[in-house]
């Protein structure tokens, strides 16, 4: 049933309906299956998404017709259609009237998603109106936070040297306490890496009372502040709140210095909730593992790894992991940039849409997955600042002297970058810095040809 004349009206202008503030709009690729027509399909697409079906049913009035989602604009040769959502159909609290991305997800790409008319049907941007912005929490807490923690400035505080604890896992409570410490004698940041919670080798009630010892015992050692991030996820809200509990009461007078780990793709926003609701005096760190499955480009479904960030500002993450924008291991293009920035600006261009956040405190990226020293100066270079927090995890445990040395070769990166040095004649006067070529000389062979004579090094 072909349902345009109801669920889409072309004549809408997007500018007006950004003006009217009343409409959440979304910009999805979508193509038809083989033998559909794409407004036909695109209708049914909004028709899902709102108040429709595949028929009209008779109990649908006047009212109803008034919260129709609207497919506004369609470029079939692009394969992009929009849709304009009435923010009024999304569901909100009891408690409290406020949003919840739950019900975001569950009409925008809700049943849209197993369509038998669509081949594909990807959300690449979304734009939030003022007073639906308003409803959602955003974060409690910024980079600023951490920051003043580590006895920076607020503004402009600068790169967040961390690190992740690797193994992944199989590590007993002692040896992942000493790593934590070995790190910290050089670093500022120690994430556990998200599968780490309490497994039978290392229950959280051992191994957290010695990560403390660690930090207090690393900061006598630097005269600096720390910060961990410790993992909460589970399934059971009770269970992340007993973890969390326990953790703060373990970290006692440094639990300031304690931020919670979620992994939100996996564990939904009900999850990023809890933390940001149950906790919001705790930096609340957002890890996506498992969002590949939906933000890969390779993924004919789902949304980007854009629109993933742009959510997590919305339910309150402190930070969310951006990817490395194609410098180190995982998926990602330079230009995901503008993904850093619409997180952590106050009004950003995404690819469809102009996002202002009137005020909402900003997201920090972070930025993991196989980062080391080398790679670091061609990343800031592209991003254009290094106000981030950066995780790598073979870069400082792989770094042949030591993880404080893998610590120190990373913030000494960032001086680099920062002073506009030329690498190799930096490394000549900074060890640690100079060490991690010789510790990744494939990436040295790669980025820095020729190191290997200007450096000295002929091993
Ligand atoms: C990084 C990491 C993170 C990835 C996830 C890992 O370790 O801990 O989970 O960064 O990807 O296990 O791979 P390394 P993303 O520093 O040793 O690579 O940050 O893109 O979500
Ligand atoms: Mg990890």
């Amino acid at each position: 049933m072909d349902q345009s004349n109801r669920y889409a009206d072309l004549s809408l202008k997007e500018e007006d309906l950004i003006k009217g503030d009343k409409h959440v709009l979304v910009a999805y690729h979508m193509q038809p299956a083989t033998g559909y027509g794409y407004l036909a399909t695109a209708s049914h697409i909004a028709a899902e998404s709102s108040t429709g079906t595949n028929v009209e049913v008779c109990t649908t009035d006047d009212f109803t017709k008034g919260v129709d989602a609207l497919v506004y604009e369609i470029d079939e040769a692009k394969g992009v259609m929009k849709v304009a959502y009435p923010i009024d159909l999304f569901d909100r609290n009891i408690t409290d009237g406020r949003a919840m991305l739950v019900s975001f997800l569950t009409l925008a790409i809700g049943n849209n998603q197993g369509q038998g008319d669509v081949k594909c049907l990807k959300m690449h941007d979304f734009y939030v109106p003022r007073q639906f912005m308003r409803l959602f929490d955003g974060p409690s807490k910024d980079i600023s936070d951490l920051w003043e923690i580590l006895g920076r400035p607020r503004v402009d505080g600068g790169y967040i040297a961390g690190t992740i604890i690797k193994p992944k896992l199989g590590l007993r409570p002692e040896p992942f306490a000493k790593a934590a410490y070995q790190f910290w004698l050089g670093g500022d940041f120690i994430k556990n890496d998200e599968p780490q919670g309490n497994q039978v080798f290392c229950p959280t009630k051992k191994v957290i009372p010695l990560v403390v010892d660690a930090m207090k015992r690393a900061m006598d050692e630097t005269g600096q502040a720390k910060i961990f991030s410790a993992n909460i996820t589970a399934d059971d809200h009770y269970e992340m709140l007993a973890r969390a509990d326990y953790i703060l009461e373990a970290f006692g007078p440094d639990a300031n210095k304690v931020a919670f780990l979620v992994d939100g793709y996996v564990g939904g926003p009900g999850m990023v909730t809890t933390a940001r609701r149950q906790y919001p005096g705790q930096y609340l760190h957002y890890h996506r593992a498992g969002h590949g499955a939906v933000t890969s480009p390779s993924a004919l479904r789902g949304y980007t790894a854009f629109v993933l960030a742009k959510m997590s500002r919305l339910q309150g993450a402190s930070g969310i992991h951006v990817g490395t924008m194609g410098y180190g291991k995982m998926e990602g293009a330079q230009d995901d940039r503008n993904i850093a920035y619409m997180i952590e600006r106050d009004s950003a261009d995404g690819p469809y849409y102009h996002q202002e956040w009137y005020g909402m405190k900003p997201t920090t990226p972070i930025i993991s997955g196989g980062m080391n020293a080398l790679r670091l100066p061609g990343f800031f270079q592209n991003l254009g600042h290094g106000n981030v927090i950066n995780t790598s995890g073979g870069g400082s445990y792989g770094h042949i002297d030591s993880p404080a040395a893998g610590a120190i070769s990373l913030r000494q990166s960032y001086e680099c970058w920062k002073s506009g040095a030329d690498p190799i004649e930096f490394a000549k006067e900074h060890k640690e810095f100079a060490r991690a070529f010789e510790s990744f000389p494939g990436d040295a062979d790669k980025l820095f040809p020729g190191w290997r004579e200007k450096l000295g090094v002929h091993k």
